[in-house]
């Protein structure tokens, strides 16, 4: 098994990096319609099952890197300059030393970096700035050192950032391959040929404070101790094969129903878990009866929950203003 250093280093090996002044990037946020929930590797991040993702567009994270005038290492998130010992600084400079050390930055020729970052996903919006956080920086580096790298080496090395962070490479939908290779080579992410403008997502905000437990501790408490966990692997196989069917014949009501249902099946692993891992509040659960009683009345209409209370609506275009009726402070998601 491959330490995070040996996996950076196997993708990074064999490019002469060429120092640039300074590189900017931007990643889109994305949400899953199959969800990754469920580690094999824990150390390099690898996905029990395969997921597929579709981008949030604008809503995403821009990441600058560029010399430090004081020769230190600084992170500026939205503006403000972290403390050295700062955990969400030391992460960023963590994964900053995966390709320096990679690329044999010598002592006396190791860059020292400011790296800005800054989330423009409104506060509140509901969603994990962790996954555009690390493939903007993906790409920034790739950028900054001048290294040209593929599409699926940038995947590959976003997801030791976080696993998510993998789709957030590409636009549109994202098909994110676990693999079975114990050294992760072949767990990467990669779009898929097809668009789907009428498709819309609406952010409904129940609660914008951070998580009770992080998804990574919520995953191995799952894995560990879910009996429903025995089952997962086998409804993400049956999903994907759906939700591909979906968009290749741009069948909403197949890919809402199929999105809705892995979404609640997913929370039903996390509550079957010792204790249990609830991330809904009463609110959720409102939202998720008013949409179910909409589609009764005839209103094509989906969601899907990630982990945490915030619900992301599903619907056509064409459905737009009853859905905003319907939820006035939904916040649509422009593609
Ligand atoms: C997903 N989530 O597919 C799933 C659905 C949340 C629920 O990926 O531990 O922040 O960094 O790999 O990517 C959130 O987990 O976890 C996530 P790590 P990450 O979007």
């Amino acid at each position: 098994m491959l330490t995070k250093s040996e996996f950076a280093a196997r993708i990074l090996n064999g490019h002469t990096p060429s120092i640039k002044e300074k590189a900017t990037a931007f990643a889109s946020a994305n949400i899953a319609l199959v969800k990754y929930w469920g580690k094999r590797d824990s150390r390099l991040n690898l996905p029990v099952t395969d997921s597929l993702s579709i981008d949030l567009g604008s809503l995403g994270t821009e990441t600058t890197i560029e010399h430090s005038p004081d020769g230190q290492d600084t992170v500026i998130l939205n503006g403000n300059k972290l403390a050295q010992d700062d955990p969400f600084a030391v992460k960023v400079i963590n994964f900053v030393d995966l390709f320096r050390n990679a690329l044999n930055q010598a002592a006396a020729n190791r860059p020292a970096l400011t790296i800005t970052t800054n989330n423009n996903i409104p506060t509140g919006a509901g969603v994990a700035s962790s996954a555009s956080g690390f493939a903007a920086l993906t790409k920034a580096l790739d950028q900054f050192f001048s290294l040209g790298l593929a599409g699926r080496e940038l995947s590959l090395l976003a997801n030791l950032g976080s696993g998510s962070a993998s789709r957030s490479i590409f636009k549109g939908f994202v098909y994110r391959h676990a693999g079975t290779d114990p050294d992760g080579m072949d767990s990467y992410s990669e779009p898929l040929p097809c668009t789907w403008p009428e498709l819309k997502i609406g952010l409904i905000t129940v609660s914008a404070k951070a998580k009770r437990v992080s998804s990574r501790d919520g995953m191995e408490r799952t894995v560990a101790t879910s009996p429903l966990y025995k089952k997962w692997p086998d409804q993400v196989k049956s999903d994907l094969a759906k939700m591909l069917d979906a968009i290749k014949a741009k069948d909403f009501e197949l890919l809402g129903a199929t999105a809705e249902s892995n979404a609640l099946a997913m929370h039903e692993c996390m509550r079957a878990a010792t204790p249990p891992l609830n991330y809904f509040e009463p609110e959720t659960e409102a939202i998720i009866s008013k949409v179910q009683k909409l589609r009764k009345e005839g209103l094509p209409i989906y969601l899907t929950i990630d982990a945490g209370p915030n619900v992301k609506l599903l619907y056509l275009n064409k459905d737009e203003e009853k859905v905003r009726t319907e939820f006035p402070d939904m916040r649509v998601v422009n593609r």
